[in-house]
């Protein structure tokens, strides 16, 4: 070992999560280190989530780093559903007040990294061998290995913001944690293109031939999904039966607008639902993917692993400033209370639009639950305050008693 530093806060992963947590924490004054295995470059280039619930910018607007984000993102006060030929809007702003924002995930990474590097932030790229260690000690130990040395940090507080595949949760003792999953029989293939999206609003569409989501980055880079079998690959998916695919599956009069043009990107993300229990470890907390995996449709992931870190953030800073332990100890229930609410939506609209089964009786439940919510005012409201994040609409959700 070459030396032994010490900062209040080590953060493992510099994704989305572990850049504003580490962002919140450094404007309070407080030390972190950030450590990520892949290079800046990588992490900057992921392409995934791109719809924001207000709470999720105003976590940013607080983290001054938003005012690119207000330049160049949408806002989108509804959406549709399509089930067949039918079209359904739901205004969230008449609604709830409310909207969301569009802005991709790749530009808030970008965005937060470039304000890392001005404040000088210590974020440790190529990081390999991230070992948490001591958590239930006087302080616990971050070792790692960079540029081909082995060193460690000692820290009053651990967070894994490492994602579904990262090392925290994997370090834990198995009796500690519980890993609560469910795998759904499909994946999502995205293809992301320069071409104008084939609606001004977001289209979740809903077809004999499976799901079909039209979203965008931009008014001129449109995102696509396509529901199809766990088992599918890439190559079984050149552009040309992408596209083909994507009209089939969407209301004649949109399909016919369609414009397409060569995939950017194309990725195959399987479907799952995954909690963690408990999100707290002594002195090790897990945050947004590390805890928890939502399935896509209902939008949830990037937004809960924010709604995760600012709770997080205020807790430790309430902490280092005045010793206070309850935001701490109320982390791991609060959270998972809001994560189950996020689960069982993204479940229920999963369910709802896809075709899990080529059972009848869910088809037709199919249609009567898409009836029930074209023509009840109440179940749309509902669906778009969970859309736009009960925390956004002020809907407290019942308190969970596991810890
Ligand atoms: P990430 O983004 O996975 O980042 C984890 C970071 O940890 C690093 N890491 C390690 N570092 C050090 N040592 C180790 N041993 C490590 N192991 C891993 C990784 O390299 C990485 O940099 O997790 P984070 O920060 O929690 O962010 C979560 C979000 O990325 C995720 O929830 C969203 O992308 C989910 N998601 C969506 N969320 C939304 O809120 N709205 C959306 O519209 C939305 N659309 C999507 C999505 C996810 C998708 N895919 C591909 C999974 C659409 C798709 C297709
Ligand atoms: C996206 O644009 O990537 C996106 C939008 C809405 C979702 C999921 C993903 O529900």
């Amino acid at each position: 070992m070459s030396s032994v530093a010490r900062v209040q806060v080590g953060i493992i992963g510099a994704g989305p999560a572990g850049l504003l947590l580490g962002r919140l924490l450094g404007l309070a004054g407080i030390s972190f280190v950030l450590l990520e295995r892949q290079t800046r470059a990588h992490v900057e280039s992921r392409i995934r989530a791109g719809v924001l619930e207000p709470g999720s910018v105003t976590l940013l607007d607080a983290a001054g780093v938003s005012a690119r984000l207000h330049r160049e993102s949408l806002v989108h006060e509804g959406f549709e559903i399509a089930y067949g030929e039918q079209r359904l809007r739901i205004n969230l702003r008449a609604l709830t007040g409310h909207a969301v924002t569009v802005y991709g995930q790749t530009e808030i990474t970008r965005d937060l990294s470039a304000q890392h590097e001005a404040a000088g932030s210590q974020i440790l790229y190529g990081c390999e061998a991230v070992t948490p260690l001591d958590l239930t000690g006087r302080a616990a130990r971050l070792r790692y290995r960079w540029q081909g040395q082995a060193d460690e940090f000692v820290c009053d507080y651990l967070v894994g913001c490492d994602g579904y595949h990262g090392v925290a949760r994997a370090s834990l003792p198995a009796a500690g944690v519980r890993n609560i999953e469910r795998a759904y029989p499909v994946s999502w293939l995205g293809v992301l293109a320069d071409a104008p999206p084939v609606t001004p609003e977001l289209l979740y569409a809903s077809h004999p031939r499976g799901f079909a989501l039209c979203s965008m980055r931009s008014r001129t880079r449109s995102r696509y999904y396509l529901e199809v079998a766990a088992t599918q690959t890439l190559e079984e998916w050149p552009d040309e039966r992408f596209w083909d695919e994507l009209r089939a599956r969407l209301p004649a009069s949109v399909a016919a607008a369609l414009v397409t043009g060569p995939a950017i990107e194309k990725s195959l993300t399987p479907l799952r639902g995954f909690v963690a229990e408990p999100l707290r470890h002594g002195r090790l907390f897990l945050a947004g993917d590390a805890a928890h995996i939502v399935p896509p449709t209902g939008a949830k992931g990037l937004n809960l692993a924010f709604a995760d870190v600012g709770e997080l953030a205020a807790a430790l800073i309430a902490w280092f400033k005045t010793g206070a332990t309850e935001g701490l100890d109320a982390y791991s229930p609060n959270r998972l209370a809001r994560v189950w609410q996020a689960q069982r939506f993204a479940w229920w609209l999963t369910a709802l639009t896809h075709r899990l089964t080529a059972a009848v009786f869910d088809e037709r439940a199919q249609a009567a639950e898409f009836a029930y919510l074209a023509g009840c005012t109440h179940a749309q409201q509902s669906l778009a305050e969970n859309y736009l994040g009960l925390s956004s609409v002020g809907a407290t959700p019942p308190r969970s008693t596991r810890s």
